[in-house]
């Protein structure tokens, strides 16, 4: 499992061949493979090519929604209400039927026995087999929950008053293998594990590795291409 790529290519590779995977074994992204950082066509393209499963994450869901109101737009003469910044709309230029098409066929979680992979979390009241548009979303993006466990806006999160959404997850999917939120380092809960650390900042790009009963974290430091909007958490 790898977290947030954000188009560092570079250190996505140089993580790969340091875990070498064979052909009979899974790689699967938490999602945000693309934006923030410097390549990202080419780590979607990878992606597809290396035939890596990759759940989606909210930069994903924010291509399909733009790619979505073009459609109407041209159907109906409707305005995209979504604005990309330049960097996103030559991304989203670049992109071939095959590229959304890929895309679309994201799922939003993948579900095995033991843990469940998905982009940002759980709330309480998260029911992952029937999922409406807004709790839809609210899986790709939730952080923190208030005491009641109700998703909080990002900035109006206070880590002093809100609870880190694991914190009030009872383990019903299993282990919830996510990224979403970079950490300095993996954040290992009784039935969550983040393993976003932040590659597109400068922190570093890291896998969980699972054998069997055998667990192990493996990262590469990765170059900074991106400045944290907000002082880094420590969680
Ligand atoms: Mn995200």
């Amino acid at each position: 499992m790898y977290g947030d790529i954000h188009g560092c290519l570079e250190e996505f590779v140089r993580l790969r061949s340091l875990i070498h995977p064979k052909p009979k074994d899974q790689e699967i992204c938490v999602g945000d493979l693309i934006n923030k950082g410097p390549h990202s066509l080419e780590v979607l393209r990878l992606a597809q090519k290396e035939k890596i499963q990759v759940v989606r994450g909210n930069h994903e869901d924010k291509f399909i929604r733009y790619y979505l109101h073009e459609e109407e737009k041209e159907r109906t003469g409707k305005k995209n209400p979504m604005r990309l910044e330049l960097s996103e709309l030559r991304l989203y230029q670049a992109l071939t039927p095959q590229d959304f098409e890929f895309l679309f066929s994201l799922p939003l979680f993948i579900r095995f026995t033991s843990c469940t992979i998905l982009h940002a979390g759980v709330l309480p009241s998260t029911d992952l087999l029937h999922l409406d548009k807004k709790e839809t979303a609210k899986v790709m993006r939730v952080r923190y929950v208030d005491y009641k466990g109700r998703f909080v806006m990002l900035d109006r999160s206070d880590p002093k008053i809100h609870f880190w959404w694991s914190e009030l997850y009872d383990g019903r999917y299993g282990t919830i293998i996510y990224g979403h939120q970079p950490f300095l380092r993996p954040r290992v809960d009784r039935f969550a594990i983040g393993i976003d650390t932040g590659a597109v900042y400068g922190n570093a790009l890291s896998a969980l590795v699972i054998d069997g009963m055998e667990r192990e974290f493996v990262q590469v430091p990765s170059k900074a291409y991106a400045k944290r909007s907000k002082p880094w958490p420590l969680l």
